[in-house]
């Protein structure tokens, strides 16, 4: 049994959650085959559109602090187009000198740049951004990836890999080998085939699959071939999109084109499969189209929706995450109705100590421990570390007030018994849904 005092208690939690490998069940991380802006030591050249971002350049220019330099530069000060036109070095020391250096870096985003470096040794300290440059350049690019894994406690890394994303889809087709490095694990995304049937049907029909406009058996026949074999080449784990709020599902005859396919020929499929299908709902794309990747916004979503697919789908799985803190209370009573929904993380806005907070304890109250409290959204190597370092704490703390309600209940659990439900959190539960366990 575990110490009986409040404060050892919650170190104990602490340490146990903080030693729990974590499979981190969405990012935006990739292994140095899919190419790489920044070369390292390693034998392989610097590709300037690879997709594996890391170094510190990457984790200043992380769109939610050029989001941030924004709010203290304004475009009416330095034009948006002059942001993007410098390079990403002068990027970082913009975003460097305006958020840490003539103002405390406070923010989470900010916050987590410094947890990062400290953790990986370096001094957070050290306000000469060029001593972290010359660490990052003597790094090699694949090695670096298990130091980081190491630090971050991060035994599996799930990709996005975005099959329409000309950049991704020219590097699968070319390597076949693409998805067998066994510390990344290949999610087959697909956005536009929900959100735009016309553009997709359009690069579907390009690639050489019969589907026209008009969603006929043809049509249905021809996004099944293309998603088994997309499903195939990239050995997807299970497959995703990301939706706007206005996203509604309203039945088995819903008439949306997205929804036609989504019905007939995706969930379908995914049963057969036995895949999990993800959506992440809640998105306004480019509210302000100027920030780039930087100015998407959120919205409510119809949680309504959620709850008819589950029901309308008994033989397919959904992890599900919105954006809007307004949804998630409905989400977890939802999660109570299907145990074919996985509620999952606190994605990109809700991404911050507060939050967290807020809506783990609120899922573990209505979920004990049937959920998966996070994941990193990490599209640079290194903010493994700080995620998993800042979600650790506050997870272990909600965890650790559980523990001692139980205590006084007359529940003291035991070292083993946290271990279980702290592998439950970060790895089992997402493992087994994955699994259709
Ligand atoms: O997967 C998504 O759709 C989002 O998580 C991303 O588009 C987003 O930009 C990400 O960086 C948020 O954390
Ligand atoms: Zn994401």
């Amino acid at each position: 049994t575990l110490p009986a005092t409040a404060c050892e208690l919650r170190n104990s939690v602490q340490r146990i959650v903080n030693e729990t490998p974590v499979w981190d069940l969405h990012t935006h991380l990739y292994p140095p085959t899919f190419g790489t802006p920044l070369a390292g030591t390693g034998r392989q050249a610097a590709d300037p559109r690879g997709l594996m971002l890391w170094g510190i350049d990457e984790l200043l220019t992380y769109h939610y602090l050029v989001a941030e330099v924004f709010r203290v530069v304004p475009s009416r000060r330095f034009a948006y187009k002059d942001f993007w036109n410098l390079s990403k070095q002068e990027q970082a020391d913009h975003i460097w000198k305006h958020l840490f250096l003539e103002r405390s870096p406070v923010s989470e985003a900010c916050r987590g740049v410094l947890t990062t470096l400290k953790m990986l040794g370096l001094d957070p300290a050290e306000r000469d951004l060029n001593v972290h440059r010359a660490w990052f350049a003597e790094q090699n690019a694949d090695e670096h990836i298990n130091r980081v894994m190491e630090v971050s406690g991060v035994s599996r890394i799930t990709m996005t890999n975005d099959v329409f994303d000309d950049n991704e889809r020219e590097r699968w087709l070319s390597d076949g080998s693409l998805g067998t490095d066994s510390r990344f694990v290949p999610v087959l995304r697909f956005d536009k085939l929900l959100c735009d049937w016309q553009a997709a049907a359009k690069q579907l029909a390009g690639w050489g699959f019969s589907v026209g406009l008009t969603i006929n058996q043809k049509t249905i026949a021809g996004v099944r071939r293309f998603l088994e074999e997309w499903i195939d080449r990239t050995g997807a784990v299970y497959c995703a999109v990301s939706l706007p709020p206005t996203y509604y599902y309203s039945g088995s005859d819903d008439p949306d084109p997205g929804n036609i396919i989504f019905r007939q020929a995706v969930l379908p499929l995914l049963a057969e499969r036995n895949l999990p299908m993800a959506m992440m709902i809640g998105v306004t794309r480019a509210t302000n189209p100027r920030l780039k990747v930087a100015g998407d916004s959120v919205g409510q979503a119809d949680v309504s929706s959620v709850a008819q697919l589950c029901a309308d789908f008994p033989n397919n799985r959904f992890l599900v995450t919105l954006l809007s803190r307004e949804n998630q209370h409905e989400l977890a009573v939802t999660a109570r109705k299907f145990d074919n929904l996985m509620p999952f993380g606190c994605w990109w806005f809700l991404n911050n100590p507060s939050l967290i907070e807020e809506i783990t304890r609120m899922r573990m109250e209505l979920l004990g421990t049937s959920f998966a409290p996070q994941h990193s959204d990490a599209r640079v190597l290194e903010q493994l570390v700080y995620k998993w370092s800042h979600s650790r704490t506050i997870i272990a703390n909600v965890l650790a007030d559980k523990y001692a309600d139980l205590a006084t209940a007359g529940w003291p659990v035991s070292e083993d018994e946290v271990r279980r439900d702290a592998k439950l959190l970060l790895h089992d539960n997402f493992a087994d849904f994955v699994a259709g366990k």
